[in-house]
């Protein structure tokens, strides 16, 4: 019988922790490291709370532990719990204890919210679906309505605490350089990491392209299916002018024709295409949702068109890879205002050398990572905020340009969060008339 359950995190993670447990007769206690978390006013009158600093007693001296995605595992306070044989887990573990049906289990450094919705669209036109998880939605939600699936996207802080998860299918969309500040190790940690994610799936899903996917240790029970261009039962296959979906060497769609953007949005569909296989979903129904699928929002957006001036609002790049694929995806004849910086979470900028060293290419940069873009790139513009470099690009902007906002980085340390970066961004582009 467990008697003391404590929860850390008071953010969406930590509330559905609280509502599930109480929903179970148990009274858990919580705490946050930090002074306001949001949900504070929201605690029911008979939880305990501590608020401020972590309680080392009550770590201590609990049953079980269930950790919230921002608190480390690595955290010094959980270590000595793990020590003293206490369990932690988080609410993904805690979900897959508790759910029914099937769950389909979606990880990658990028294209994670793409391919989750993407599926979510194709299943929920043939089963239904509930959809969860860091797409922004607490997995222990979907517990409470019945679906034939369950799709979760999976970030590597969730996938630091499952154990004995199981998945039907798993999905390890792609693997580069990304929350280095969590993972002191450098990227074998993040790998191993995301990794864990493939421990016990049914079906293992990779990316043929991108060895640190690749599930080497599978048991007799468990397949492998793989996606990549050029590579792989599903693939991008680009003759002439024209760009291909291949299943077995068989061409089942022409790119050119879907309202898809970009190489790495076709790739994401490969991915899409295996899990909707799998679960046997007629191809007409996965092809033609696959072919008029529009981006989430602030996903390579076009947000405002004045005077021949494209604004682009990819305010959902948090990383090098994902301002890569963005720059590749417009190419290097366009006269191009990039919009650089935020919180940059130790990654390495050099990466973007070959993108960033065409003369087209104009790089504004701003917030914490700004002294550190300035100093790999000595062409760029630092500014304080994104707004200063929005009036300084506005004097120079010509018929024909772009303004690109691909920052590269997580957007903590001058917004709450990636939405109120677009938002904000919408908002100056709209005022260039
Ligand atoms: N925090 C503290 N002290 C604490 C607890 C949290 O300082 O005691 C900080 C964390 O370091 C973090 C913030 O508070 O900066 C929020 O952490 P949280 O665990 O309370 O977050 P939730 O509100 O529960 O939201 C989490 C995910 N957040 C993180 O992983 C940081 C959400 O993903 C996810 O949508 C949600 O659970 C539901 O599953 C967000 C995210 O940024 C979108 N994810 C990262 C990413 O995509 O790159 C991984
Ligand atoms: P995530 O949920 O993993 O953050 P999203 O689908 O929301 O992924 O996309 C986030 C950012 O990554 C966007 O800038 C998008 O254009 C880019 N992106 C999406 N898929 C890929 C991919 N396969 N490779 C590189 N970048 C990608």
């Amino acid at each position: 019988m467990i008697k003391k359950v404590v929860i850390i995190g008071l953010g969406i993670t930590g509330l559905s922790c609280i509502k599930f447990f109480i929903n179970k007769g148990i009274i858990p206690y919580i705490m946050d490291s930090r002074t306001n978390p949001p949900f504070i006013k929201e605690i029911p009158p008979l939880v305990k709370y501590c608020i401020g600093y972590l309680n080392k007693d009550w770590i201590l001296n609990a049953n079980l532990i269930v950790i919230s995605p921002g608190i480390s595992i690595f955290h010094p306070l959980l270590k000595n719990a793990i020590n003293k044989g206490i369990k932690i887990i988080g609410d993904i573990e805690l979900f897959y204890y508790f759910s029914k049906n099937p769950i389909i289990a979606i990880t990658g450094t990028n294209g994670k919210s793409t391919v989750t919705n993407m599926i979510g669209k194709i299943i929920n036109n043939y089963y239904s679906a509930g959809i969860g998880g860091n797409i922004g939605y607490p997995a222990l939600e979907l517990l409470s309505n019945f679906q034939n699936f369950y799709i979760l996207e999976l970030s590597s802080f969730q996938l630091e605490t499952i154990k004995k998860f199981k998945s039907y299918i798993s999905v390890i969309l792609n693997i580069s350089s990304d929350h280095m500040d969590r993972y002191p190790l450098g990227i074998e940690q993040y790998q191993k990491i995301k990794l864990n994610i493939y421990k016990n799936a049914s079906i293992c899903i990779y990316n043929a392209n991108n060895s640190l996917t690749y599930p080497n240790n599978l048991q007799k029970n468990q397949r492998a299916i793989s996606f990549g261009i050029n590579k792989g039962k599903y693939q991008v296959y680009k003759k002439q002018k024209n760009i291909y979906l291949k299943v077995n060497n068989k061409i089942i769609l022409n790119f050119n024709k879907t309202k898809l953007i970009g190489t790495h949005n076709y790739i994401n569909s490969l991915a899409v295409l295996a899990i909707s296989d799998i679960l046997h979903i007629p191809r007409n129904i996965s092809l033609k949702i696959i072919s008029n699928y529009m981006l989430n929002n602030h996903t390579l957006q076009i947000v405002h068109k004045k005077n021949g001036v494209i604004w682009i609002n990819d305010s959902k790049s948090t990383n090098i890879n994902s301002t890569k694929a963005a720059l590749s995806f417009l190419g290097n004849n366009k006269r191009i205002w990039l919009l650089l910086g935020g919180y940059d979470k130790n990654c390495e900028f050099h990466l973007l050398k070959k993108y960033l060293m065409n003369d087209k290419i104009h790089i504004y940069c701003f917030g914490l990572a700004s002294k550190k873009i300035l100093s790999l790139y000595p062409k760029a513009i630092q500014v304080q905020t994104m707004s200063d470099a929005i009036k300084n690009i506005s004097k120079f902007l010509k018929y024909g340009d772009i303004v690109l906002l691909s920052p590269a980085c997580s957007s903590i340390d001058q917004f709450i969060n990636f939405k109120d970066r677009g938002e904000k961004f919408i908002e100056l582009a709209k005022q260039n008339n």
